[in-house]
């Protein structure tokens, strides 16, 4: 985006926020550009769907932000350093995961987000298939460069479930539970899905992939059939639609917030704030190994993303391939 025209919407954003007008004469003077620059670059963000009133001897005025998904929606009041500084928008993508692999093999800095209005051929972990209907959710992948040890990646996904949870509970007041590893539920049912990908060499990270699924105006019929037992929106569970464009930003708020805490301290900050959201914190689950089922009490995460268990009265960690949950699909 121009920075002309990054500097025009600051300055209409402020004025939306006192809710007065500034006229093109002043626009002109603060941008140094024409009075006739000033008027197309207006006609401009109007294509791109925002409202503004034009009023004579008073100026202009944003009246209303456009809630469609583009890069520059996305940029726009974006309160971030550096996660989100370049976003790369598409309207369908196979997966927004392959785009940000391919980029991120061409070098794309630390922070590169890559967004869509429609995935055909979304992925969720082990080749499972994540339903990304147009228009209706939040199809993010972000390239991060992380400056960790390989086996602490994991450590990532947990973060971004809690960056998730966090922003979710601003921007809605809905109360999200984080399914261990990387679900979240809203009355036990799943609207955010999390996939981290990664390149890496045998002590090094070349590259982190995180992709972000958030359904978010489904109504219960956009949902797939057989997903709707276990799949809800934040439509669903608030009863009102969502500003897409709105909660991709605070996602990418909240990430950078808590990566910055992460990277300053340490794991922990990232455990305690986890295990505020978990779902069945400190309840009994049902564990399935080695074709048995047994009884546990769950007690929380790792330092290395395991899930602490006790066993008759024994604390014991586990791993994926080790537990289905009592209710999983
Ligand atoms: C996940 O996998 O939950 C990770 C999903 C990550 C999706 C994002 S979207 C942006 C980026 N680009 C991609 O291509 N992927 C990432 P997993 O835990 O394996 O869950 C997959 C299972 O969730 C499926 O087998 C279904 O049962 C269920 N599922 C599929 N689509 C869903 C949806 N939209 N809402 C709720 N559940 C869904």
């Amino acid at each position: 985006m121009s920075s002309t025209r990054q500097a025009l919407i600051r300055i209409l954003a402020g004025n939306k926020q006192d809710n007065t007008y500034i006229s093109g004469q002043q626009l002109s003077e603060k941008l140094n550009i024409s009075r006739t620059a000033v008027w197309k670059y207006m006609n401009d963000l109007k294509q791109d769907g925002f409202i503004i009133n034009a009023v004579p001897n008073k100026g202009y005025r944003i009246q209303q932000f456009p809630s469609r998904l583009s890069a520059n929606s996305m940029q726009w009041g974006l309160e971030t350093k550096w996660l989100g500084q370049r976003i790369v928008h598409k309207n369908t993508v196979p997966s927004t995961q392959f785009v940000a692999h391919d980029l991120a093999r061409e070098g794309a800095e630390h922070g590169t987000v890559v967004i869509a209005n429609e995935q055909t051929a979304g992925r969720g972990r082990l080749n499972r298939k994540w339903q990304s209907r147009r228009d209706k959710g939040i199809w993010m992948s972000m390239i991060l460069r992380p400056n960790m040890l390989p086996h602490l990646a994991p450590q990532l996904t947990l973060l971004t479930a809690c960056a998730v949870a966090e922003a979710v509970l601003i921007d809605t007041h809905l109360t999200p539970q984080i399914k261990w590893p990387n679900d979240i539920l809203f009355n036990g049912r799943k609207a955010v899905g999390i996939l981290t990908e990664m390149q890496a060499e045998q002590d090094r990270i070349q590259y982190v992939i995180i992709g972000i699924g958030v359904n978010v105006n489904h109504n219960t019929a956009d949902l797939a059939e057989g997903l709707t037992q276990h799949a809800t929106s934040l439509q669903i569970e608030s009863n009102e639609p969502q500003d897409i464009v709105q909660l991709s930003q605070q996602i990418l708020v909240q990430f950078e917030r808590l990566y910055a805490s992460y990277c300053d301290k340490g794991f922990s900050v990232v455990k305690d704030k986890w295990e505020r959201y978990a779902y069945k914190m400190n309840e009994p689950i049902a564990i399935h190994t080695h074709n048995k089922t047994s009884s546990a009490i769950f007690r929380g995460i790792a330092e290395d993303g395991a899930l602490c268990i006790e066993e008759k009265g024994m604390p014991k960690k586990i791993y994926s391939a080790e537990i289905v949950w009592d209710d999983e699909d």
